[in-house]
């Protein structure tokens, strides 16, 4: 069960990595060495998603699958990316956003589908803050971040999140964002809720990676910093499993 080692982790007080790997953004050779590369630095979970689909993402898991034993959560941007042959799926609620089909609507279409197959879900408070510049799940939702600075509308929100029974707070700037959440932040939301926290979006560096950790994130998310230099992935793996 992956929710399970999720919060054995957490209890524990151990931070845990997750790839977000978009299938647009990896040739199949450099997705074969992102993967050998995070099977080397024992990252903790192999998350799959984007906004977009110009390749088939259901292909893209099954592939990852033979790659490695690193469990595959699904994150995805439609309904289009849901796989069988992933373990787990972020099952998120857009809960920064006002739009009802990323509050229910997808869910609902989903749900029987979910059902028949045997992969876990995972409810997910998502919440969405501003970045610096207008991020991809910000247009493809039709939904407003919190603004960067509004750190009691996000613990308001995340407390609502957890209250309607969501098991993870998923707290993010969006992929490849500017500016990534700020500590005061996670701290703040962090401080407020009994549920691990993941925290991704724009974290780049050694630094912003020690920040994330410091303020609170018991998950952390890293896509845009993998695509264009796998060797980080150990460097980020050692930041994170020796904090
Ligand atoms: C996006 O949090 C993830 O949903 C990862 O963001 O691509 O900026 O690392 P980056």
């Amino acid at each position: 069960m992956i929710y399970k080692k999720i919060l054995n982790n957490y209890n524990k007080g151990k931070k845990q990595l997750a790839l977000l790997i978009d299938p647009d953004k990896y040739t199949s050779a450099g997705l074969k060495k992102t993967i050998n590369d995070a099977n080397k630095a024992n990252v903790d979970f192999i998350l799959v998603g984007g906004s977009l689909m110009f390749h088939n993402h259901v292909n893209v898991i099954s592939h990852i699958k033979s790659e490695t034993k690193i469990p595959v959560i699904l994150f995805p941007g439609s309904l289009l990316q849901i796989s069988p042959d992933a373990d787990a799926i972020l099952f998120l609620s857009l809960i920064s956003g006002r739009n009802p089909d990323f509050l229910i609507g997808n869910h609902v279409v989903a749900a029987p589908l979910l059902k028949k197959s045997k992969i876990e879900i995972i409810p997910t408070g998502y919440i969405l803050v501003e970045g610096g510049r207008t991020t991809s799940v910000e247009y493809m939702s039709n939904t407003k971040p919190i603004p960067g600075n509004k750190i009691d509308i996000a613990v308001a929100t995340a407390l609502a999140g957890e209250m309607s029974g969501h098991k993870l707070i998923y707290i993010e700037a969006g992929s490849g964002a500017e500016i990534p959440v700020t500590s005061e932040m996670m701290t703040a939301v962090k401080k407020n809720i009994a549920i691990p926290l993941i925290v991704g979006g724009g974290i780049r560096t050694n630094d912003s990676l020690k920040k994330a950790c410091k303020a609170g994130a018991d998950i952390i998310v890293i896509g845009t910093a993998f695509e264009t230099n796998t060797s980080s992935i150990e460097t980020f793996s050692k930041i994170i499993h020796e904090f």
